[in-house]
């Protein structure tokens, strides 16, 4: 079985970086990622030593060789190699149009980029829009308007969903005015447990003060976290005695609910901290 890796960064601000890894965990294609940092030396040597020919990220590494540089070959080269995943929808027509949605989000909506970036940490009441900032929406709403179902091709999830997460995101922490429709949309994901997840996991890491803008703030419109909160508490108090991610013993610690669960390292503890319900690890052994 082919292994893989994956090359990321920021994963709070990399709208780039979150399509590439829902392509992998939105479908259940195992992979081990590694996070470097934008704007700084480090980057361009973290993506040359995974890459030889890469120069942004996401990128994926085959354990058979091929390098996959760029997001839309991580659809394509997936869908090809794990048909079973349902990448792209099974019907020709279909999945036609999906690859059209991709190319789109791929080479357009810079306006929409450029003045609101992704930053699933911050939510803000009201964004001040450009009108070309307007026709970017206009041109998401029209493109979402023929969707069947909670996604774009009905109930199944494809990889041109995955490519419009960065852009839900966006309508949703900047505040921006979609119709109803669109915005049922913007929900789908922000309720996406993968999603979730990335959102959870990326803000165990560093902030970049960069990405903040000087509006007044809002919650984050997803949906409320479960209560937890990080423990000083050893293994003897802790319910579970290996780490529900990992099966090794447990170091780190929470508590919910006045019941104490470990993990194995402190990112995984805290990345359940921040939204316990996103990981059905932790809810399966909370539930036991
Ligand atoms: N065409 C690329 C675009 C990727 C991209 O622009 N990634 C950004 C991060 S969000 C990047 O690596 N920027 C670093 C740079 O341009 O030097 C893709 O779809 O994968």
């Amino acid at each position: 079985m082919t292994d893989y890796k994956l090359l990321i960064a920021d994963p709070s601000y990399s709208s780039w970086s979150l399509r590439g890894w829902l392509c992998f965990a939105a479908f259940g294609i195992p992979v081990s990622v590694r996070v470097t940092r934008l704007y700084t030396d480090q980057f361009f040597t973290d993506v040359t030593a995974f890459a030889s020919h890469a120069r942004t990220v996401p990128l994926a590494v085959a354990s058979d060789g091929s390098q996959f540089t760029d997001s839309l070959t991580i659809v394509e080269e997936l869908a090809q190699r794990h048909p079973e995943a349902c990448l792209l929808p099974a019907d020709p027509q279909q999945r036609a149009h999906a690859r059209a949605l991709m190319a789109e989000m791929h080479n357009s909506f810079t306006n929409l980029r450029a003045d609101c970036p992704m930053n699933t940490r911050a939510a803000y009441a009201k964004t001040p829009i450009s009108e070309e900032v307007e026709k970017d929406l206009r041109r998401l709403v029209q493109l979402w308007q023929t969707r069947k179902g909670t996604w774009l091709f009905g109930e199944h999830y494809s990889a041109a969903d995955a490519f419009f997460a960065p852009v839900a995101a966006r309508i949703a922490g900047y505040a921006l005015p979609v119709t109803k429709k669109a915005r049922a949309y913007v929900e789908a994901h922000l309720r996406h447990l993968p999603f979730r997840q990335f959102r959870a996991w990326g803000q165990t890491f560093a902030s970049q003060s960069f990405y903040l803008r000087d509006y007044a703030v809002a919650e984050w419109p997803g949906p409320a976290p479960l209560i937890a909160r990080a423990a000083d508490a050893d293994v003897g108090d802790s319910v579970n005695k290996n780490c529900p991610y990992s099966g090794r013993p447990v170091t780190d610690f929470l508590e919910m609910s006045g019941r104490i669960y470990g993990f194995c390292n402190p990112r995984c503890r805290d990345k359940t901290v921040l939204d316990p319900a996103a990981w059905p690890a932790f809810m399966a052994l909370v539930a036991a």
